[in-house]
């Protein structure tokens, strides 16, 4: 009886895509989309969710590079508001007017994993600011960031039906440098544990890594997801708010300034 019961749970939330308790991201646990309601996910038009993004300031989205590339605003939906991807009436669903992205990127794993969506209208949700250069602190190898992300909860396994949330320390620029031989330093910094079993995974790219109240980095890449030896690699934000803070500040389109 019980083990039935143990079964019917088990194909009931292999069926609604739910990650048991304790397996969540990857090995996180979950997070309330009013206490992060900056944390946002984008979809393609047929709502397949792919990658996450961060509110940074009203009308305005930032994203990793590779989540925006090839993409044109109109295949593009920005989900906020939204903690369980099943609540239909949760938040909402926009289309965002513009994408800019960084005019050095080329890949992921090369730097420069950064793009901005631009929305018409502003979004109800309180933004979170951008790490600054000034903040080299956040960046110091044992710092405890908080990623977030509606991504893969195991490295093969489905992404996440709710908002998911890591503690992950930032790991040395040389051990990052070591598991990694494209790591750049300047650009990138790598967060989690040695032995691997917490981290990000496919499906929270593009979203936040954060730390007192601000937008430390962007989920970028790495080989696998938890792996022994092999931590997520994130875009260092501080480095690239020169090149962010126009973008981020400007007007939206169809905003004209007094
Ligand atoms: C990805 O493909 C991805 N383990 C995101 C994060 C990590 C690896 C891959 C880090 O979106």
């Amino acid at each position: 009886m019980r083990r039935l019961l143990v079964l019917v749970l088990c194909a009931l939330m292999a069926s609604t895509g739910t990650a048991a308790a304790g397996e969540q991201v990857i090995g996180g646990e979950r997070a309330s989309i009013e206490a992060n309601p900056w944390a946002v996910y984008l979809t393609d038009d047929h709502g397949l969710q792919f990658c996450g993004g961060t509110v940074v300031a009203p009308t305005k989205v930032l994203t990793a590079a590779h989540c925006a590339a090839g993409r044109s605003p109109g295949e593009l939906r920005v989900i906020a508001g939204r903690e369980d991807k099943q609540d239909r009436n949760a938040g909402m669903s926009v289309t965002p007017a513009d994408i800019w992205i960084h005019k050095q990127y080329v890949a992921a794993d090369e730097g420069e994993d950064v793009a901005v969506l631009t929305l018409r209208k502003p979004l109800p949700y309180t933004p979170l600011p951008l790490a600054e250069l000034s903040d080299r602190a956040l960046y110091q190898p044992g710092t405890q960031l908080r990623a977030l992300g509606w991504g893969r909860t195991s490295e093969n396994g489905k992404t996440s039906r709710y908002l998911m949330q890591a503690t992950l320390p930032v790991l040395p620029d040389a051990y990052c440098a070591d598991a990694y031989p494209q790591f750049v330093k300047a650009d990138m910094f790598c967060a989690g544990y040695e032995g691997g079993k917490i981290d990000t995974c496919q499906g929270d790219s593009g979203g936040p890594i954060v730390a007192e109240g601000k937008l430390v980095g962007v989920t970028s890449w790495g080989e696998g997801c938890a792996r022994r030896g092999k931590p997520g690699v994130y875009v260092r934000i501080a480095r690239y708010a020169k090149d962010l803070h126009p973008v981020v500040d400007a007007s939206p389109p169809g905003v004209v300034d007094p």
